[in-house]
């Protein structure tokens, strides 16, 4: 028998617990994972030179056969067989469906572990199981030392499959001090790639909000990269203690061959790969306002308009508006205002969550989602403890802010926040995130808003009918406004 970490040989190999598709920097990662908690792994990608460049290296001497086929792949898997797929999401996915389904047999699993869309992955789930095989579609999240030493995995798809994947997920994903594991049950179908959707969306989020207090600092106050890291140092004792933030600090204090802070002459154009562009299309699709993922969209694209940007900055020239208040309150206002932002940024992307949950049929576990988001990934922070906590004690809060805890963190969190948000304005320093979760904030907490006359107008100009505020809801009213129209409604429906 040869050994292990060589070519696949079939039968005359120890049997793998799993076989992974795709050695690029996740596969590869992942396998190495896997591996180190016991598990043997049968590894194959379409370029083969790539497995025996794997084998031979990193997997040299582990627990891993190289396979050059899928057929070697499928002899070398213990029943009932379970395949990962780590490559580019897409039509990729698709093609290999397809080859595994005209080798493998009733009851195997197929696992789709890329970043996959939901609708992907809830189409994918019916082919499967209609040929009698099961299918998960799993987030992984945590990128490349993440997939090494213990990512976030949020799996859905078909609920019998989770009994025979849950050991080998549950061992190599992250845990959280008490051990809990980051990886739970998702949901049926496309449950697990929607939460990792929404997960990537609120990372845009985030990161967003994190470089307009950076732009506030830097713009505002003056505060060089040095100065930042300080700043950042501090914010991440706080409730704001996150990676991102951590990054953001040793981001700030690393400094280029010449000494100078690398950041300050890193282009300013952001790159995306359409997670939270997907985010926000669902969003729209289920009627949630989820604004600030969004506007965190949208700056990234404003961003990438670097030449339109430079010409339009030399037509408006901008007066440098002084700063005369007292800089280290305004810094601790800015944090302020970016864990109030932060706040209603989960808020929207839990509501969306909970929309779409009733819109597919999914039974949702929220509390169970905050932590598997609490390790292992890129939003992984203390505050999803407390997010934790919260749904744990109400599974059915309708909105974030309703959660004692949360409301009471607001209300300490507003006045800061509105000085920010109003001297972004004054000082002409763009803020999109901030200002629209201020702005959804005084929304959802206004009682009457001003859609009485947006409705007048609809009913005005298209007979859209109206309900009143003095008459039972699901009465619907017409006014012939100009005494020229007649009395026909138009028939009444949401969009
Ligand atoms: P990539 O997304 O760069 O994909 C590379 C892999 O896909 C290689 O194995 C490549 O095979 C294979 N592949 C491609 Br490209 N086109 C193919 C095709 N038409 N047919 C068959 N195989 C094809 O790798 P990655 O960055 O490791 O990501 C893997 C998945 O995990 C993706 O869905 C990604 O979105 C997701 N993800 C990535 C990260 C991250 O931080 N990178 C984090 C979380 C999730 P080849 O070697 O023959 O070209």
């Amino acid at each position: 028998m040869g050994h292990l970490s060589g070519k696949c040989e079939g039968k005359k190999m120890k049997q793998a617990d799993i076989g992974l598709i795709g050695l690029a920097v996740m596969g590869e990662n992942l396998v190495m994972n896997m591996e180190s908690k016991g598990f043997t792994v049968a590894v194959f990608n379409r370029t083969t030179e790539k497995v025996d460049h794997f084998v031979e290296g990193r997997a040299k001497g582990k627990n891993i056969i190289g396979c050059h086929s899928i057929e070697e792949m499928k002899d070398a898997l213990k029943k009932p067989r379970k395949v990962m797929l780590m490559v580019k999401a897409g039509s990729a996915v698709d093609d290999y469906i397809e080859k595994l389904l005209a080798v493998l047999e009733p009851g195997d699993i197929i696992i789709d572990g890329g970043n996959s869309h939901f609708p992907d992955t809830i189409r994918r789930t019916a082919y499967v199981e209609s040929k009698g095989l099961l299918y998960v579609g799993t987030g992984v999240s945590g990128g490349e030392e993440g997939a090494l030493k213990g990512p976030s995995m949020m799996p859905g798809g078909s609920p019998a499959a989770w009994e025979y994947v849950k050991p080998i997920f549950q061992a190599i994903c992250a845990h959280v001090e008490d051990g809990s594991p980051c990886c739970e049950w998702v949901g049926e179908n496309g449950a697990g790639h929607f939460v990792k959707m929404v997960h990537n969306g609120i990372e845009y989020g985030d990161m967003q909000l994190i470089c307009e207090a950076y732009q506030l600092m830097r713009d505002m106050l003056g505060l060089s990269a040095n100065e930042m890291h300080d700043v950042f140092a501090e914010w991440n004792k706080t409730e704001l203690d996150s990676y991102l933030i951590e990054i953001t600090r040793d981001i700030l204090a690393y400094k280029d061959t010449d000494g100078k802070p690398i950041v300050d002459k890193i282009l300013d154009t952001a790159g995306q790969k359409g997670t939270g562009k997907w985010t926000g299309i669902a969003a729209l699709d289920e009627g949630v306002p989820l604004t600030l993922i969004g506007e965190a969209v949208f700056a990234r694209c404003l961003s990438a308009m670097k030449a339109e940007r430079v010409t339009a900055a030399a037509a408006f020239k901008r007066e440098t508006v002084p700063f005369t208040g007292d800089k280290k309150a305004f810094i601790e206002d800015i944090r302020k205002a970016l864990f109030a932002s932060k706040i209603i940024s989960y808020a929207q992307g839990y509501t969306l969550m909970r929309a779409a949950a009733k819109t597919y049929g999914w039974n949702l576990n929220y509390g169970g989602i905050a932590l598997m988001w609490r390790g292992g990934c890129i939003i992984r922070s203390v505050f999803l403890g407390k997010i934790k906590e919260a749904y744990d004690k109400d599974p059915a809060l309708s909105n974030l802010l309703l959660d004692p805890y949360f409301k009471e963190v607001m209300e300490s969190l507003i006045p800061a926040w509105r000085n920010v948000c109003s001297a972004a304005v004054t000082h002409g320093v763009p803020a999109p995130a901030m200002n629209a979760a201020l702005n959804y904030f005084d929304g959802y907490t206004c009682a009457l808003l001003p859609a009485n006359l947006l409705q007048a107008q609809r009913d005005y100009f298209g007979a859209h009918t109206y309900e009143r505020l003095d008459a039972p809801r699901g009465e619907f009213y017409h006014t012939n406004w100009t005494g020229e129209g007649g009395d026909t409604a138009s028939s009444t429906y949401n969009a």
